[in-house]
Order: C-alpha cells, then structure tokens, then sequence
C-alpha cells in the first residue's frame, strides 16, 4: 500500500460516510511509518479544504483505551478547526459513520516546549487546562484496525467538543488526580482520574514534543492538544446523552 492511496481511500470514507476494511488485512507488513505519511496527506486534505490546523490529539495513552481498541502503542493525530463542535450543539449524527465518544483533558499550550519535553517543562508551557469530550469516527468497519491504520486515519479524530473553564494547572489539583465521572443516559458508565494517562496527563504532551522533535511538524503557542481518552468510549446513537464531568473544570455534555 502506498500512503497516496490510503489517503484517498480514507478521505473518499469519510465523504461518502462509508467504513472501509482496514489496509492491514491485505498487507500485513505495514508499517506505521507509512501510516503517519498517510496522515498527513489526509490532515492536508482539510487544510487544502480551508480549515485550520489547531493543534494535535493522542491516542491509546491509557490503558484502558489499549485494552478497547487492542492496540498496543500510544499515537498522534493532527485537529483542525472543522472538528470544532460547539458544546450544547446537538451532535449531527448524519455526517457521521459510527461515532463514539471520550472524555479528555485538553491542554492550551502558551509557550514553545522544546525538546526533551518533560511533566514540569509542560505545565510551565500550559496556558490553560480544559475538560473536553473527543468524538470519533473511525473510517474503519468496526473500529478494527491495527496502528499503521488508525495512524493513516488521523487517530480516528472527527469532532472535539470543549468544556466550559479553562483553568491554570497551578490552580487544579494535581492532574494526576483530576476526577472525571462519564455518563451516558443518565447512568455513570465509567469514572477515572487524569493518571490514567501515562501516569500524568501532561506526560502524553511531553511523549509527543518528543516524538515530533524530529520533524518538521510542531505545536505552536495557542495549539490545543487532546491528551487521550481517559476512559472506554461510549457509542453515540440516535438519542444517546452524554456526560463527562470533571473536578474543577466543569461538565461537557453531548446529545445526538
Ligand atoms: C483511536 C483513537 C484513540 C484516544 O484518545 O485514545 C484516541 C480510536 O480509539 O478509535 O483518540
Ligand atoms: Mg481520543
């Protein structure tokens, strides 16, 4: 498979809100490098398209989203400004394939972090904590994929969904221990604490300054940065209620 093809295939998915099989299955010997070059051609598609890029997402960096998704590794992705849904907006399901959501801390970096990247030179960086909901629509059947597809597919990203504080790390609790209660329907589904992100919300940030310092790729000042679901994600369906509320940051509510 060629990065070229992977793209289109993928760009063409998502227009058509059609789920495709993931390249794997017909090239097992994948890589994710070729993976991350697909990625950028589909990344490059929005921006050609007219959005913004605003910052960048990881993906898989708490266990319990390896476990979900059986994918080992943690990964990056690129947000551009069309993912930008409004809180209260319902969600527009039929632009969608299969969407499912997850509750985030968002960073909004001040400042450069050069690297090596650490917890402490991040917060130094961090203008601002958010609580954020990540929807996502992966342009595979099923979401089954392995990491070179969910690379190529810019992470599964389609919508992002900001909470309604946005606060300084210094005047949070420790990150580690930031609470975070899902519901869905009305029931709690789900409840976990920002460790469960690499142990520290803000070493995802640092992992992926670090992993992008070879590249010609940054996060600049004002970029937004998901770092990762901090729970399984949550199926959006036709009527589905969601809620990710956080200590201190507020509540983000998302409806179809
Ligand atoms: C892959 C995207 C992973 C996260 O926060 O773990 C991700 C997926 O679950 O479809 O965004
Ligand atoms: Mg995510």
């Amino acid at each position: 498979m060629d990065p070229r093809s992977m793209a289109d295939a993928l760009i063409a998915a998502e227009r058509e809100r059609k789920a495709i099989a993931p390249f794997t299955d017909a090239d097992p010997g994948l890589d994710a490098e070729t993976g991350y070059q697909a990625q950028r051609m589909v990344v490059q598609h929005h921006l050609d398209r007219g959005e913004r890029l605003i910052g960048a997402k990881l993906g898989l960096t708490s266990r319990v989203k390896r476990e979900a998704m059986g994918v080992h590794e943690p990964l990056y992705g690129w947000l551009t400004s069309g993912m930008v849904h409004p809180h209260g907006e319902p969600l527009p399901l039929g632009e969608l394939i299969h969407p499912r959501v997850e509750p985030e801390i968002a960073f909004l970096i001040g400042r450069e972090i050069r690297p090596p990247a650490t917890i402490t030179s991040v917060l130094e960086a961090t203008e601002a904590v958010l609580a954020a909901v990540e929807v996502l629509d992966s342009r595979y059947e099923d979401f089954r994929f392995r990491l070179p597809d969910v690379v190529a597919d810019n992470a599964s990203g389609s919508r992002l969904v900001l909470g309604p504080c946005a606060r300084r790390p210094g005047d949070l609790c420790d990150l580690r221990l930031l609470g975070c209660v899902l519901r869905a329907q009305g029931d709690v589904v789900a409840t976990a604490a920002g460790g469960a992100v690499m142990g520290h919300p803000a070493a995802a940030v640092a992992w992926l300054v670090n992993r992008l310092s070879p590249q010609d790729w940054r996060l600049e000042p004002g970029a937004l940065v998901l770092s990762g679901g901090l729970t399984a994600p949550v199926p959006m369906r036709p009527g589905s209620v969601v809620s990710a509320e956080f200590d201190g940051l507020g509540t983000v509510d998302v409806y179809s």
